[in-house]
C-alpha cells in the first residue's frame, strides 16, 4: 500500500480494505443500499480494489488499482471477466484523475451499466459511495475482510481545496460523527450533522463509485481515490494502520474532468447536463436580475 505522511497530515490510496460506518446504525443497512449498485464490482489489478461498469464490456476504476500494470479482472458475484486492455491515465495524482480503464475480453450478461454526467455543480448534494471489502466503525477504524459491498452517504463539501497547507484534490467529503461534534470540512460550509448512512471509504474502496442522484437517475460523479486525516484531531487516538474514524475524508476524481479521455479510448460519451439544471439555472439569473431591477427602480 503507498502511504504518504507529509507532517501530521496523512493520506492514504484506498487499496486492501473498504468503508467504515457509523457506529450507532446496523451494518446490514449499508449492505442493503449497496445492493441498489449493481454496476459497481470488484477489481483485481495490482491490488484489490472496486470498479463501476460504464459499458457492457468497460469497467472504469482508479489508475493506482493497476499502477503501471496492464492487465486484470473484475469479478460481479460470482463471475469473472477478464480484461482484454488496461489503459492507465497518465500523471494521476491522488484525487486529480487517479483513473484506469478497462476493456474487458466478453461484455457482462445480466448487468446493466451506470451512465456518467458532465455536469460540475455536485458541491452540496447528497453522494453515495460504494465499494466493497472490510468495515468497521468511525470509533474502531477498519478491521474486517475485504469482499462485501457496502454504500455510505456523504454531502460532498468541495472540490480542489487546500486547507491546512494540503492539498486535497477531487471532490471531497468528510466523516461526521454521530453527535456533531467532528466537522472536519466545517471551515469550508461542511455542515456538522451526519446523514442517516453516513460513512468513510477507506482502502479497498478505490475504484469504485460516486454518485449523485440528478431527475431521479443514480449518476456515476466521481471514482473513489484516497483518505486522509489530520493528525492534529484530538478526537483520533487512531491505530496507525487503520482508516476511515470520524473527521477521517475521502477525496473523488471527478469523472467530468476526464470526459475526453474517456472518450477518446473507450468511445463512451457522457450524459450532458440534464435540461432540468439548466432551468433552473436560468430561474436564478433571472431571479437576480430582476431584483437588480427592482433596486435600480428603488433608487
Ligand atoms: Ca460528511
Ligand atoms: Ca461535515
Amino acid at each position: 500500500m503507498r502511504l504518504a505522511t507529509v507532517g501530521l497530515f496523512g493520506l492514504a490510496a484506498c487499496i486492501g480494505w473498504a468503508s467504515t460506518i457509523r457506529d450507532d446504525v446496523a451494518d446490514s443497512a449499508y449492505i442493503a443500499l449497496g445492493e441498489n449498485y449493481p454496476y459497481v464490482c470488484r477489481v483485481t489489478g495490482g491490488g484489490s480494489g472496486s470498479g463501476v461498469l460504464i459499458a457492457p464490456n468497460w469497467v472504469l476504476t482508479a489508475g493506482h488499482v493497476f499502477w503501471g500494470g496492464t492487465s486484470g479482472s473484475v469479478r460481479f458475484g460470482s463471475t469473472v471477466y477478464n480484461s482484454a486492455e488496461v489503459f492507465e491515465f497518465s500523471g494521476w495524482d491522488l484525487g486529480k484523475n487517479d483513473l484506469a480503464l478497462v476493456r474487458l475480453q466478453t461484455p457482462v450478461v445480466g448487468i446493466d451499466p451506470v451512465r456518467m454526467w458532465n455536469g460540475r455543480n455536485e458541491v452540496g448534494r447528497v453522494s453515495t459511495s460504494v465499494g466493497f471489502g472490510t468495515s468497521g466503525t468511525g470509533i474502531t477504524g477498519n478491521t474486517g475482510g475485504y469482499g462485501t459491498k457496502r454504500a455510505v452517504r456523504n454531502i460532498i463539501d468541495g472540490y480542489n481545496e487546500t486547507l491546512w497547507g494540503h492539498n486535497y484534490y477531487g471532490l471531497i467529503t468528510d466523516f461526521d460523527k454521530p453527535d456533531g461534534s467532528v466537522n472536519t470540512f466545517g471551515l469550508i460550509g461542511s455542515d456538522s450533522s451526519p446523514l442517516d448512512l453516513e460513512g468513510c471509504a477507506t482502502p479497498g474502496d478505490s475504484g469504485g463509485g460516486l454518485f449523485v442522484n440528478y431527475g431521479g437517475e443514480e449518476f456515476l460523479v466521481g471514482i473513489t481515490s484516497y483518505v486522509a486525516w489530520e493528525g492534529v484531531d484530538p478526537w483520533a487516538s487512531r491505530n496507525s494502520n487503520r482508516y476511515g474514524y470520524y473527521g477521517d475524508n475521502n477525496g473523488y476524481s471527478r469523472v467530468s474532468d476526464a470526459e475526453q479521455w474517456i472518450l477518446e479510448k473507450s468511445g463512451i460519451a457522457m450524459v450532458p447536463e440534464p435540461s432540468t439544471m439548466l432551468m433552473a439555472g436560468v430561474g436564478v439569473f433571472m431571479f437576480g436580475r430582476s431584483r437588480n431591477q427592482r433596486n435600480r427602480e428603488n433608487r
